[in-house]
């Protein structure tokens, strides 16, 4: 389902009739703005969302399919463009935020030729926005070779996802950004494809290993559906409807107000795991695989993945005449036995101890998985990190197969359809909590808070060690959850009138990235 960005001709095709009240005046404000600002109106504006996952954690970057949705809040920019000198060296870049208190405004010049200077070790709210910018120059000059020349930018952002709360501001920016800046030079048919893959990429670029489900999430959604969203053998996704429920379903997002900021903490956490699983999928491929086969070099961070070595599995077990087709399912199935019986040692594995089941030196294993971003670790935990991503996997395939082909069709819930879906993502709770080690005792006791006042299920979702959970709660139950969260949760913390205000919200599926010219 590729395709161009849509382009909106009224608000309500992007938003939801009831986010219409507050998304017109602040999509007024922000054209009022950019025309005061720099002296003429805006030309069009880029916009793309947030995304909350709702089931499919820490398996993209192993190349297994995760099913996120988008939320309405999101990051605009507001843009005009004006052509370069044609003998410029230079073209320039103005960049201010709505909220010009917070985030000062910038102006800078990139050479025509050169790259885009980020300073990653910096927090800089436009760093996120460069990061867009250099990935789309460095596509376009490869596209259009001399011929492509950068035009000068006048940008005013307005972004409402909750920055550092696993929302991903990140990526809605980071899409919004390299939105603008290809409709700015010209290539006004965006191929979302194209798009989610060049913000991947880029968003990489600034310090964090990370996989494409944000980023898809952000580009591809539709409205009422969530997303399934594979990435292999390619990148992929497809809208999925949750089946009319009785009671109906209400998706549930509470900040747990644990900080956890990737590029902080990325060596003891996220880039850690990303590591851990690029080698487990190195190790089984050593023990598990005929001498000599090597892995493939895949769309994963470290060029290696899961994916890849539960392929090259099952292509040499039929090859040895064994020949039998598995579902998914199935084969998911044999690889948790197969991976539990292999990696035994509940402790972990020493650099030693991976680099001698590899036949290559310790500086190999260090310049293969450690050079690129920087780890910390005596011990890499390949049983827990592996059994988390085949049962993770295992539970995606569960839940999409649930909404797809719903037992329950009737006026209340006799199957026990919801609690079905809610099990699961409890499932996934006790497996990032246990395994994977990626909750934290905050996020833990929102999860038990809220199921005891009646969700279905509930879990943390994004990157996990603090940010945010998502809860799957019956429409009639949302006040009483609310309650026994802010009894039990929130009144024990010290919370802003604004952290307040974010801390529960109920979300509908809603829209990706979009387009809208002002007229
Ligand atoms: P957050 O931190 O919520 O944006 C991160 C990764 C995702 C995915 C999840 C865990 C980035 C930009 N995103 O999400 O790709 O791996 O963690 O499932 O790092
Ligand atoms: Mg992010």
């Amino acid at each position: 389902m590729s395709g161009p960005v849509p382009v909106a001709n009224t608000l309500s095709d992007i938003y939801p009739a009831a986010a219409l009240a507050t998304e017109a005046p602040r999509w007024n404000n922000l054209v009022t703005k950019f025309e005061a600002l720099y002296g003429h109106p805006a030309s069009f504006v880029a916009r793309s969302p947030g995304r909350v996952n709702i089931i499919g954690e820490h398996i993209d970057y192993s190349l297994y399919s995760v099913l996120p949705m988008a939320i309405t809040a999101d990051a605009l920019f507001a843009v005009a463009a004006t052509p370069a000198a044609p003998d410029a060296k230079t073209f320039r870049i103005r960049i201010a935020n709505v909220e010009a208190g917070k985030f000062a405004a910038k102006d800078f010049e990139v050479p025509v030729t050169g790259d885009v200077d980020i300073d990653a070790t910096q927090f800089e709210w436009t760093n996120y926005f460069k990061s867009g910018l250099r990935g789309v120059l460095q596509l376009l000059r490869k596209k259009h070779g001399k011929a492509f020349r950068p035009v000068n930018m006048e940008l005013l952002m307005d972004g409402n996802v909750p920055v550092g709360g696993g929302l991903s501001s990140s990526a809605a920016v980071v899409s919004a950004s390299s939105l603008a800046v290809m409709v700015a030079s010209g290539d006004t048919s965006v191929d979302k494809k194209e798009l989610t893959e060049l913000a991947i990429v880029s968003e990489r670029a600034v310090g964090v290993n990370s996989g494409g489900m944000d980023q898809a999430a952000s580009v591809f959604s539709e409205q009422g559906a969530a997303l399934y969203v594979s990435f292999s053998p390619e990148l992929s996704a497809r809208p999925v409807k949750f089946p009319p429920t009785s009671p109906e379903l209400c998706f549930v997002i509470v900040q747990s107000f644990v900080t956890s900021n990737k590029q902080v903490t990325g060596p003891i956490h996220y880039n850690l795991r990303v590591v851990e699983c690029s080698m487990a999928a190195a190790y089984l491929n050593a023990v598990l695989n005929p001498a000599g086969v090597q892995l493939p070099e895949d769309a994963g961070p470290l060029g290696i993945s899961l994916q890849g070595f539960h392929d090259t599995f099952f292509r040499h077990q039929s090859g040895s005449g064994a020949a039998q087709t598995l579902s998914k399912e199935e084969e998911l199935k044999k690889l948790l036995a197969v991976a539990e019986a292999t990696l035994t040692q509940e402790e972990g594995y020493t650099r030693d101890e991976v680099a001698a089941a590899l036949g290559i030196t310790v500086p190999e294993l260090k310049a293969r998985f450690m050079s690129r971003l920087p780890v910390r670790a005596e011990r890499f935990k390949l049983r827990q990190r592996v059994v988390h991503v085949f049962s993770e996997a295992l539970r995606v395939l569960g839940f999409l197969t649930l909404l797809e082909r719903p037992v329950h069709t009737g006026a209340s819930d006799t199957t026990g359809f919801n609690a079905q879906l809610g099990e699961l993502l409890n499932e996934t709770q006790a497996s990032c909590r246990d395994l994977y080690e990626c909750s934290c005792a905050e996020l833990d006791d929102i999860c038990a808070i809220s199921r005891a006042a009646g969700a279905y299920g509930a879990r943390v979702t994004g990157a996990g060690w603090g940010g945010c959970s998502v809860h799957l709660v019956p429409a009639d139950r949302v006040a009483s959850v609310t309650e026994a969260l802010e009894r039990e949760y929130f009144s024990k913390r010290e919370l802003t009138a604004e952290q307040r205000a974010s801390a529960v919200v109920v979300s509908r599926p809603a829209t990706g990235s979009a387009l809208y010219y002002v007229k």
